[in-house]
């Protein structure tokens, strides 16, 4: 069993999340990088601390949603799924429309003070806009190889956290995990980089801890 390890420091304030006022955060990445398994892990890990709702974003289903209800990771209401029809990167930064949307009525039903929201997977230009998430993780997999994080795009450098998920595949699929501790230190100066396996520590709790500093709950 690994531990999560933590390369960097995070740079921002904690938000305020209060009633009528969740902090919002977009948790972007790959196809398979292991989004959907970090909300279920978010969502199991918080939500007895917090009041917490999901909006995924699927091109042509719900998939995602429904993975999410199937396990009860939250009860069925708190999660709104998106269609996006279209590039997924498209719903999540150019027209947040329909995001945004999801976003009223979960507030209007729940009030939640963290709102978690999933891009539907894509490559590694995409991003979300800061009219829709206060802050973004960007999650990678060891499996789509150690060269990645070099490679850059404004996920991998610009993302409030970076998550590097599936450890465990590391020896199977011969990835340098060094070379991306080193790579993903580099391009993202001093942004945080967690290193975790969701198969084999599905709490990550170094996540949870750093999604906690990111707010500060203020009573009603
Ligand atoms: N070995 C291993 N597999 C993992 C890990 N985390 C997730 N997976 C598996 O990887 C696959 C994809 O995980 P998802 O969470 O669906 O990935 P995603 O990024 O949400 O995928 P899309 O939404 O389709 O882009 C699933 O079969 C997971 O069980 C991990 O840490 N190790
Ligand atoms: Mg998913």
């Amino acid at each position: 069993m690994h531990r999560d390890e933590l390369v960097g420091s995070h740079t921002h304030a904690p938000i305020a999340a209060g009633p009528g006022r969740a902090l919002r955060v977009g948790i972007g990445g790959p196809v398979g990088s292991g989004k959907t398994a970090l909300v279920a892990a978010l969502c199991r890990e918080l939500r007895e601390r917090l009041s917490l709702a999901v909006v995924t974003n699927d091109i042509y289903t719900e998939e995602d949603a429904e993975f999410l209800r199937r396990h009860g990771v939250l009860p069925d209401d708190r999660i709104r799924a998106v269609r996006t029809g279209c590039c997924p990167h498209t719903a999540i930064r150019d027209d947040i429309t329909a995001n945004l949307d999801a976003v009223e009525q979960l507030t209007a039903l729940h009030d939640p003070q963290l709102v978690l929201v999933e891009s539907g997977g894509d490559n590694l230009t995409a991003t979300f806009s800061y009219g829709l998430v206060h802050l973004q993780i960007f999650v990678l997999d060891v499996a789509g190889g150690d060269k990645v994080p070099r490679k850059g795009g404004p996920g991998v450098v610009r993302s409030d956290l970076l998550v590097i998920n599936k450890v465990d595949l590391a020896p199977l699929v011969g990835a340098d995990l060094d070379v991306m501790r080193r790579d993903a230190q580099r391009v993202r100066e001093g942004r945080p980089t967690l290193f975790v396996s969701l198969r084999e520590q599905p709490a990550v709790p170094d996540v949870v801890a750093w999604l906690l500093g990111q707010l500060v709950v203020v009573a009603p």
